[in-house]
């Protein structure tokens, strides 16, 4: 009992202690439950790097120099562009934010900054990217996140010498991670002073000072400080989220975490070790084919019924889904990538109930398709109805009270014995996701 009791009183002193390295305000709390409850946004990769039409790490894989990378500034004019259309897409997509680059590992910024000349407003197109979809968004309530680079593929003051990337940019200069820490707290000092309210800062690069993903030592070669850079995000917008793509357990500090090309507790991509966390809002980001920035040759595109189960299973986790877009230097999106998310729109008009303001399933995903939960209503997800019935063994509820098709409220058979529970299918095999909605109670 005393033993107990001293255990107690240093997990409580422990959680104290956790609790005044960060606290998030109210108004972050706030963030994230709005986050949690969206489930579904876009990623956008674009700027100079769309150019090439290689995706967005040309600079590193053609192992192109800084001197010569700098002429893609004089390319950009991307005419086309228009936010209201961007925008609009995202919404009718049935996506409730947008992750925007605004500077990407090669270092060019996308928004008028005083720290750095490679930026849009020294390209013939001179117009404040940033701004713009920052106005836009505001005006047709989406909510705006925006992508940094921590690592920085032209700077010399970025420590270049134990990077991972970016050696081929012909740097000779020594890294001064103190004047490179004051650009980043400068810059994002601009985006959060200068752009409105903004959803949260999306972190990426950290990785290029460790050892790769699955390494049993994953410590960085460099001090980061992400005290000070966290601090001062919280402090000019308590609201704003954080998250750091560094592909570990989050650090403190963190609002949510991110998984790449991959749904939590999947590790496909090879960059997914870390586990879910329990008590952040997590994201999963994923692309429409196999590239981030816009790729002339990839046409891997994945159909639109592969991306609505995938929206579906990263629900069914507890998950949001950052569906990524790569426009064209023109500013054109593609359109293999509005049809599909036009599709994925037309079928959350009827699915939605199922998909936003959802929590993960009582089991997590299963051969047959997955589960989400709001309130008294289980949404179960059957994607491939090969057997005749689902079975629960163990399930959660006392009763069913109610069984049917979400498609169009067509009661569905179940039955509720001893703690099992079966839900009688023969469903069809050409819908994209058979969505039966169970009414229960306790
Ligand atoms: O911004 C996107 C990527 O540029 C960045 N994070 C996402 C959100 C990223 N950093 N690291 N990685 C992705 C994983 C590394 C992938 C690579 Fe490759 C494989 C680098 C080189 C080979 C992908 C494919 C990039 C170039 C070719």
């Amino acid at each position: 009992m005393k033993k107990l009791s001293l255990v107690c009183i240093a997990l409580l002193c422990l959680a104290r202690l956790n609790a005044q390295e960060y606290k998030p305000s109210a108004a972050n709390l706030k963030q994230r439950e709005w986050f949690n409850d969206a489930r579904f946004g876009m990623f956008i990769h674009w700027g100079p790097f769309s150019i090439p039409g290689a995706g967005e790490w040309v600079m590193n894989e053609r192992k192109v120099t800084v001197e010569n990378y700098s002429r893609l500034e004089k390319f950009f004019n991307p005419i086309d562009f228009d936010a209201e259309k961007w925008v609009s897409t995202a919404k009718n997509a049935g996506m409730k934010y947008i992750t925007l680059i605004t500077r990407h590992h090669d270092g060019f910024s996308m928004w008028d900054t005083k720290y750095s000349d490679f930026n849009i407003m020294n390209t013939p197109y001179k117009k404040d990217i940033v701004k713009m979809m920052a106005d836009e968004c505001h005006k047709q309530g989406i909510k705006l996140y925006l992508y940094y680079s921590l690592l920085d593929w032209r700077r010399e003051d970025y420590p270049h010498e134990t990077g991972k990337t970016g050696q081929f940019s012909g740097r000779k200069g020594h890294g001064d991670y103190a004047t490179y820490l004051q650009f980043m707290k400068n810059q994002l000092t601009e985006l959060l002073t200068n752009y409105g309210e903004i959803g949260g800062i999306w972190f990426d690069g950290h990785w290029d000072q460790t050892a790769p993903e699955g390494a049993a030592d994953r410590s960085s070669r460099i001090d980061w400080k992400y005290n000070e850079i966290y601090g001062l995000i919280h402090r000019l917008q308590p609201q704003c989220m954080i998250g750091n793509n560094h592909h570990m357990t989050p650090f403190a500090g963190e609002d949510f975490q991110m998984f790449e090309q991959d749904l939590p507790g999947e590790n496909k991509s090879g960059l997914s070790f870390q586990q879910a966390s329990a008590h952040l809002p997590l994201e999963a980001c994923i692309t429409i084919n196999g590239s981030w920035g816009f790729n002339l040759t990839d046409t891997s595109y994945k159909s639109k019924p592969a991306l609505i189960r995938t929206l579906v299973k990263s629900s069914s986790l507890g998950a949001n889904l950052l569906l990524n877009i790569g426009p064209m230097p023109n500013g054109e999106i593609q359109p293999e990538f509005i049809e599909r998310l036009n599709g994925m729109g037309e079928w959350l008009k009827t699915y939605g109930e199922s998909i936003y303001g959802t929590t993960a399933g009582f089991v997590k995903p299963q051969s047959w398709g997955s589960v989400t939960q709001k309130g008294n209503k289980v949404y179960i997800h059957i994607l491939d109805p090969k057997n005749a019935s689902v079975l629960f063994d163990k399930f959660p509820f006392k009763k069913i009270t109610k069984a049917y098709l979400l498609k169009d409220k067509s009661a569905v058979k179940y039955s509720l014995k001893n703690g099992s529970a079966a839900i009688t299918t023969g469903f069809s095999n050409t819908e994209i996701d058979n969505v039966v909605v169970l009414d229960v109670a306790n």
